[in-house]
């Protein structure tokens, strides 16, 4: 379609219409201007299905021919957003369905409100399994996501009197156009019950009875690529009763409790679980995550023993790999093990050797609270089969590990899978795959220093940094399409296929028309989301202001506590001297919390608080001004982004495994202002110090504080008279006169150990000054229009390392060792 001429544009657009009319005709009964915009959504919808399902089919078709080795990728969260201009820009028909759609007065930006976001994950982790499924698709690898069709996605923010408010995401309520369930694959789990050992032929045969049923029904989307001939396929299992409503039961008049088993089992994906990188060991959570990876063994060895049936299954690894994101789905090598002893009948040995040769595993974070452990009570009463196959890992593998480190109990017992009563599923992960890797160099580093030390020093071969990245085309061409058009303009399109070509930007940073249109566009993108501001939550900004934006989960550790202190720090100054010069500021937030998280809602609140304050009172009448955005999520990520001018990645350091935003903001020309954690580091590597704003703590800086407790809290309060005034405020009936205690636990969290824990674990007081140095820089930089600009359009040209397209390369070469589906020409 690139390269059509006028003529044939003109056809392809009627053609387009006439299809879109069609649907209408045919799927709803209904003609063009009678539509509602949703029917009108979903008429264009499937027309571009049509066009992805093709891709679907090819790529399905020459995997099998080809015989390729396929992954799977399973992933308890994804987070795709929304897909239909998605799909449009990877087929590269986008501008042609939107003049087609305009000459019929349809906005097709307008169009995709109407489509739902999957709210399938919590936040980052979810979406950079979204951004690694379009990089696979786009470099024709093989591959499934697999995961969980929860009926009810993350839940709504709203913020209700400045303080969060959850309302239930029921996204399929309208219907999902982009899902295919396939009744073929669905697939039986067997939950509770009890085992028996048969001995009586001479060998073991493990029978498990008593068990209770679920189904497993896989709905299948479709995951198009950028200029792609292949789809893959998002593959969500939805649990169902087996008996849609037990018969026998209903006609003894037991109405109530046949319908009540059917509500059991189908609990089971009902609700996504809103914690982030905080476990809490649920038995429902414990039976989601046996239930998609059961699916998904079961489907993986049927599928294999489909394509090849000439291969004995001990070669299962030569034809998929499976990859486990996080730990959350490390029952999978558990399942596997049980499938491959109990059905395919192999003996023991063989079982774990081809396990090892299969999985992988990714960290996403040492943080303890968010580490995986089960209680073995609860374990072995749900999953009793596979409750004796860790057993018996673990038994194996401490055997291996005296021989390592004879008589050293403790550290065996740390490196335990089964230890103390508990089930550790990292530990399981680190054993059983043949590759663990962190998320960024840093990350990496602490895994093999400090986390995984002991493991590390035994397998060193095993451990692989591979730094995160993201679908750079959505979050330009998508949510920027201003700016990718004026890189097109400057450097050719071929920076979409291969996002290092960025790099010959670097010139136009010295190009002063250049800059300037990059400001155009910056300046257009922050109007944009004024108005979004403007009509969703009536405040009114200032796009002459500096748009500085923090979004993404809250947590103490991602530290929003010290921006808001901050922002009470500048209101002090002006407040002390309301006649002095001040560069007007924007501060804008985004962030859900996890309804449990207590602290993380009242960090909420205190935002809203400052933001009123600061809202009403006159001296600092268009200087200051706070939002907090209610309901981050992909589509509002969009908007957000691409109007930024400081993007805050001011995480603790050491705590951040890596973040994916922080690039996000880079590749739309925001200047970051981080601390050295995660992959800021590398950013910083790549764009230069000069263009990138550090401050604060080393990592090692923080662990030297926490390892000899030399932190004094207390004394920066005494000698810290701008940091003593800030923090007074909390407490002092400044922020809400009526209750002034309202925030004392934030205050006294900061200042005061409790229970053995210490104060200010996350370093917000001693980062104080830092920070507030760094934001000063900010302020004297913006200053010097044309340096910032300079500067803004170094950070995009350097942001191309940061593309999941090198990243899954990188996983390819050293992990997964997939071919692409080649094309026949
Ligand atoms: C099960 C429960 C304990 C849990 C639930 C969600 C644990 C962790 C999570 C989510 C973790 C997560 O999103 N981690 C983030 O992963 C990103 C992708 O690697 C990183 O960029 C980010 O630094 C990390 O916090």
């Amino acid at each position: 379609y690139f390269y059509m001429n006028e003529l044939n544009r003109a056809e392809a657009k009627a053609r387009i219409l006439k299809e879109v009319e069609e649907k209408l005709h045919r799927s709803f009964g209904i003609t063009f201007d009678d539509a509602t915009p949703m029917q009108l959504y979903k008429a264009v919808a499937l027309t571009v299905r049509d066009e992805v399902m093709e891709r679907w089919t090819h790529g399905r078709e020459e995997r099998a021919e080809q015989k390729l080795k396929r992954l799977y990728y399973l992933s308890v969260e994804f987070l795709p957003g929304k897909m239909l201009v998605n799909h449009l820009l990877n087929l590269v028909e986008f501008d042609l369905y939107q003049e087609a759609l305009s000459e019929v007065g349809v906005n097709l930006m307008e169009l995709e409100a109407e489509e739902p976001e999957p709210g399938l994950g919590n936040g980052g982790l979810g979406r950079l399994a979204s951004c690694f499924m379009e990089s696979l698709a786009t470099l024709q690898l093989p591959a499934m996501g697999c995961s969980i069709r929860y009926e009810y996605g993350l839940f709504r923010q709203q913020i209700v009197d400045g303080q969060q408010v959850e309302a239930p995401d029921n996204w399929l309520e309208d219907g999902f156009i982009w899902e295919v369930p396939d009744y073929d694959d669905e697939m039986e789990i067997h939950f509770g019950g009890h085992i028996i050992e048969d001995w009586s032929e001479g060998y073991l045969k493990v029978r498990h009875e008593d068990y209770n049923t679920v189904l497993a029904l896989p709905y299948d989307v479709p995951v198009s690529g950028y200029d792609s001939d292949i789809a893959l396929s998002m593959r969500l299992w939805s649990a169902r009763s087996p008996r849609r409503i037990n018969m026998e039961q209903f006609s003894r008049g037991d109405y109530i409790k046949a319908s009540e088993e059917k509500e059991l089992a189908e609990a089971i994906s009902k609700v996504l679980y809103p914690d982030d990188n905080h476990l809490e060991g649920k038995e429902l959570r414990l039976k989601q995550h046996y239930f998609f990876t059961s699916a998904t063994i079961q489907y993986a060895v049927k599928d294999f023993k489909r394509r090849f049936p000439e291969l004995p299954i001990t070669r299962l690894a030569d034809k998929i790999a499976i990859h486990i994101n996080d730990t959350h789905p490390a029952l999978a090598i558990l399942e596997l093990m049980r499938v491959l002893l109990d059905q395919e009948g192999l003996p023991w040995e063989t079982a774990i050797a081809v396990c090892s040769k299969v999985f992988a595993y990714t960290n996403h974070t040492i943080m303890n609270e968010a580490l995986e452990t089960w209680s073995e009570d609860l374990f072995k009463v749900l999953l009793p089969r596979l409750y004796s196959i860790v057993q018996a890992i673990n038994q194996d593998f401490c055997e291996s590990l005296w021989k390592h480190y004879p008589g050293q109990f403790d550290r065996i017992a740390k490196m335990a899978i089964v230890s103390y009563g508990q089930i550790h599923m990292a530990n399981l992960a680190v054993a059983m795959s043949h590759a663990v890797n962190g998320v960024s160099k840093l990350h990496t580093r602490i895994l093999k220093q400090d986390l995984f030390a002991d493991f590390y020093r035994i397998y060193p071969g095993r451990f692989h940094a591979i730094t995160n990245g993201i679908s750079y085309r959505r979050w330009s061409l998508k949510a920027n399409p201003g700016l990718a058009h004026l890189i097109t303009e400057a450097i050719g399109p071929g920076w979409l296929r291969d996002a290092a070509e960025l790099e010959k930007l670097r010139p136009m940073a010295e190009d002063g028309a250049f800059l300037e249109k990059a400001a155009a566009i910056k300046k257009e993108n922050k109007v944009r989301l004024a108005h979004y501001v403007e009509k969703t939550q009536g405040i009114v900004l200032n796009p002459d202001s500096i748009y500085d934006v923090q979004a993404k989960r809250l947590h103490e550790y991602k530290r929003q506590l010290l921006n808001a202190l901050h922002i009470l720090y500048l209101y002090q100054q002006i407040k002390a001297n309301p006649e002095a010069d001040f560069t007007p500021r924007t501060f804008l937030f985004a962030a859900k919390a996890a309804p449990g998280y207590y602290r993380a809602k009242l960090i909420i609140s205190f935002i809203c608080q400052v933001a009123e304050l600061v809202h009403n009172d006159p001296d600092v009448k268009g200087r200051l001004k706070v939002v907090f955005l209610p309901n981050y999520n992909v589509s509002l990520a969009e908007v957000l982004i691409p109007a930024a001018e400081v993007s805050e990645q001011i995480s603790t350091a050491g705590k951040e495994a890596s973040g994916t935003s922080n690039m996000k903001f880079m590749l739309n020309g925001a200047i970051t202002l981080g601390t050295l954690d995660g992959a800021n580091v590398e950013m910083l590597d790549a764009v230069g110090e000069e263009n990138i704003i550090i401050f604060g703590m080393t990592p090692e800086e923080v662990q030297q504080a926490y390892r000899f407790n030399s932190y004094r809290q207390g004394e920066l309060y005494e000698e810290n008279l701008a940091l003593r005034r800030v923090l007074d405020m909390m407490v002092d009936g400044s922020l809400t006169p009526a209750n002034p205690h309202r925030f004392s636990e934030l205050y006294q969290a900061l200042l005061f150990s409790d229970n053995g824990g210490m104060a200010d674990p996350y370093f917000v007081l001693k980062d104080f000054d830092a920070y507030a140095a760094a934001q000063k820089k900010v302020e004297a930089l913006y200053g010097r229009p044309k340096v910032w600009q300079k500067k803004s359009v170094l950070n995009i040209a350097a942001s191309g390392v940061f593309s999941s397209d090198k990243t899954i390369r990188e996983y390819n070469r050293k992990v997964w060792h997939l071919s692409p589906v080649e094309s026949e020409e």
